[in-house]
């Protein structure tokens, strides 16, 4: 097992490390900007160094500077976290060079992952169903028309190195087509650094449905089950859900499988989610890997009783999966709401001190979170600033508990996504669990 453990991030997550960490007898450094000196997981950590100044590409991102950190403290492995690099492959690759060990897949893996028309035709042709498409060049008029033709309106257009959503947009026939294509080329090429694309049949009002996946480097891998995360609002995830309202455990065991199968067929390592959509008729098809651990994962961690970040770490250090698929059960309900500062209606950020401050507690509610009172919210950063997660023997006793633990969570001097979770709570599509990625935009 590792002996130190430098933590590559911020926040909740950092803290959520550091803390998995102290359970393994691990010890732990922490790199932070010079504006997050008085942060918690400075705090917390054993030692810490300033990585540089407030804005992210000069400290989370500046690669140079943390692993300086790793060697200065002569720490053996990193974790990224989620976001900053977690999915960088050229970072993953300078661990792996300097000899640190990066808790996360093979940079290899992150590459492949990290275009979005290779790893659908990998997916494909292991058997996993995929959506409609075509990953041809799209280049000449005629090449367009007859891949339409193929496909059907409305078709997708999505960049190749794009995922979560960013850099679509929906043509409803070949001048759309035509002309979207280009858009999407050049925000591709701006964002990104490719203009490469790919068009798929768009699914109207889908499902997102993703799998929590473990693999070691034997091996050996399983799921943890899905996550419902259709509560989105421009491709941000404000609600998780575990186990989803719609999956019947036929088709839970099914997807399950495949995403194991493929996963570990490639040799994946590491924690890893499949993305799925699901259509209106219930038919699944994989849409990308999120080589990570995620935002959401803490609702897999209540009804599996799984710690995610201690196997990941356990993983990366070259122990073997610890149990098998059969030992894996998923257990009650679980819903996590993601506390933003932002104003609850615009969500427009809402940096700033926070005056006074009740965190809910009890059975089966989880808070993860960096801030306390008097923290003063930094406009740098994601506005994320807490995560609620509750957890009861099935989805109507997790809903009356989040309804009061919403109702006890107070913060002054900021404004915060509260309110609108507790409208989700009370419209009866979210009630009734069956909603899809559509519902924010219809009811809100
Ligand atoms: C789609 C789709 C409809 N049809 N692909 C958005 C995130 C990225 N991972 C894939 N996304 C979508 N891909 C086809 N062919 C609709 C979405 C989508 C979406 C997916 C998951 C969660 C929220 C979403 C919101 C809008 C669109």
């Amino acid at each position: 097992m590792f002996k130190k453990v430098l933590v590559a991030n911020r926040g909740e997550i950092a803290l959520r490390i550091i803390r998995a960490c102290k359970e393994l007898s691990i010890k732990t450094v922490s790199v932070h900007s010079t504006a997050d000196a008085d942060s918690l997981h400075v705090r917390f950590a054993d030692e810490s160094y300033c990585i540089g100044p407030a804005k992210s590409s000069q400290s989370y991102l500046n690669i140079p500077s943390i692993i300086s950190a790793a060697e200065v403290s002569n720490a053996d492995a990193i974790h990224p976290g989620y976001g900053f690099l977690a999915e960088n492959p050229d970072f993953a690759e300078i661990c792996e060079t300097c000899n640190i060990k990066f808790i996360g897949p093979p940079s290899k893996q992150i590459k492949n992952f990290g275009n979005k028309a290779k790893a659908k035709e990998l997916m494909l042709s292991l058997g996993v169903p995929v959506i409609q498409g075509y990953t041809g060049k799209c280049e000449t008029r005629k090449e367009i028309s007859l891949a339409a033709k193929e496909i059907g309106f409305p078709i997708l257009i999505k960049a190749v190195s794009g995922g979560g959503g960013r850099g679509m947009r929906v043509a409803r026939n070949v001048e759309e087509l035509e002309k979207y294509l280009k858009i999407v080329r050049g925000e591709a090429q701006v964002s990104f650094g490719s203009d490469e694309v790919y068009l798929e049949k768009y699914i109207q009002n889908p499902k997102h449905i993703e799998f929590q996946i473990l693999c070691d480097e034997h091996g050996n891998g399983i799921h943890l089950g899905e996550r419902e995360c259709s509560i989105q609002r421009r491709h941000q995830k404000l609600l998780e859900e575990a186990p989803s309202p719609s999956l019947d455990g036929k088709l839970r065991d099914k997807m399950g499988e495949l995403a194991v199968k493929a996963m570990k067929s490639i040799g994946y390592a590491n924690a890893g989610t499949v993305e799925f959509l699901v259509d209106e008729g219930g038919d699944f098809f994989f849409i990308e890997v999120n080589p990570r651990i995620q935002v959401e994962h803490p609702v897999t961690e209540m009804v599996t009783g799984v710690d995610l970040i201690k196997e990941q770490i356990k993983i990366a250090a070259g122990e073997k999966l610890a149990f098998k698929q059969e030992d894996i059960r998923i257990q009650g309900h679980s819903i996590q709401c993601r506390i933003n500062a932002e104003h609850p209606e615009t969500f427009v950020p809402s940096p700033g001190k926070i005056t006074s401050l009740n965190i809910p507690g009890g059975l089966g509610v989880r808070v993860d979170t960096g801030i306390y009172g008097g923290y003063n919210v930094l406009p740098f950063y994601d506005s994320l600033i807490a995560k609620l997660i509750v957890f009861d023997k099935d989805r109507e006793a997790a809903l009356a508990k989040l309804k009061w633990a919403l109702e006890e969570f107070h913060f002054g001097g900021i404004q915060t996504t509260i309110p609108f979770h507790q409208k989700v709570l009370q419209h009866p599509q979210f009630k009734s669990g069956n909603y899809n990625t559509n519902f924010l935009e219809t009811y809100f």
